[in-house]
């Protein structure tokens, strides 16, 4: 074999320098981002996507190592997902190939998707840290506001170690972690002066859930935000299965919000 197709001979000791200088200067940024976006499933990657082409320095937290939340799985493991107008819109923003199967809706291949979103975000500017997960909030109470998210590796909470975790500072905070509401959940429990009851989502309803988890979008209290199936878990809102325009509209809405506070202020 000639020479120059094979790899150029690199010490291990440069690969580890590379990775933890370049990681390094990539926490020292993000631990003052303009907002943080909790959870890479289809409201979050949309959210982070619509925020960074507005120019905010945005970071994606995703406890596991893959993106996509519930898009990957389909509808029971059938590798399709629906979504219905005007849901199509941002599907085609990102480029995916999506399948007209009448009356406004449509159907789109869970792989790309997932593949579009995610690297829709990311061309747009937002950072995506994969295994990390958020764990608790930053607040102030005079004035009354979410300041921040306090993060570690995934990992070590797997392992049930007992190591302190980090802050990072954001001006806005969006719960995207779906079914689960984990960081409204926090807020609840943690920050009783924010006053909010994460009530459960609802049985199956599907025209109804869609709805619901776009109106409900938005702020909950300053600082912070609930997109996607958090909004029904919040607010008791109906489940509505493996049709995902909601989610996305949710994410758009509530990256419209944001954008409109940030540039407020
Ligand atoms: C870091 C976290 C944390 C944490 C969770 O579940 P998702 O896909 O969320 P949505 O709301 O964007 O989409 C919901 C959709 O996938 C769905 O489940 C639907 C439409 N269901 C309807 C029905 O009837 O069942 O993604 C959430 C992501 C996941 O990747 C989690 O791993 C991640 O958030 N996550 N990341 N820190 N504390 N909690």
């Amino acid at each position: 074999m000639e020479l120059r197709e094979l790899p150029r001979e690199v010490d291990e000791v440069t690969i580890t320098r590379a990775i933890i200088r370049s990681a390094a200067e990539d926490w020292i940024r993000i631990a003052d981002s303009d907002v943080v976006v909790v959870g890479a499933g289809p409201s979050g990657l949309t959210a982070a996507r619509y925020v960074a082409e507005a120019g905010f320095r945005a970071v994606v937290f995703e406890r596991r190592l893959s993106y996509g939340g519930g898009i990957g799985g389909g509808g029971m493991l059938w590798h399709k997902v629906v979504v219905s107008q005007p849901a199509d819109e941002i599907l085609r923003e990102v480029g995916c190939r999506i399948e007209e199967a009448g009356d406004g809706v449509y159907v789109v291949d869970a792989a790309e998707m997932l593949a579009r979103l995610a690297t829709a975000a990311i061309d747009a500017g937002a950072k995506v840290i994969f295994g990390v997960t958020v764990e608790d909030l930053m607040y102030t109470l005079n004035p009354l506001r979410v300041t921040g998210v306090v993060v570690q590796w995934s990992a070590v909470n797997l392992a049930g170690l007992h190591v302190d975790p980090v802050a990072v500072r954001a001006r806005a905070v969006v719960d995207c972690t779906g079914h689960d509401a984990e960081v409204l959940r926090v807020a609840s429990k943690k920050i009783p002066e924010v006053n909010i009851e994460v009530l459960g989502e609802r049985s199956m309803n599907a025209p109804a859930g869609e709805r619901f988890v776009v109106e409900k979008t938005g702020e909950v209290c300053p600082g912070l935000y609930a997109s996607g199936m958090a909004v029904c878990a919040l607010h008791g809102g109906p489940r509505m299965g493996p049709i995902f325009g909601g989610m996305l509209l949710s994410g758009r809405k509530v990256a419209r919000d944001v954008i409109r506070s940030l540039s407020r202020a």
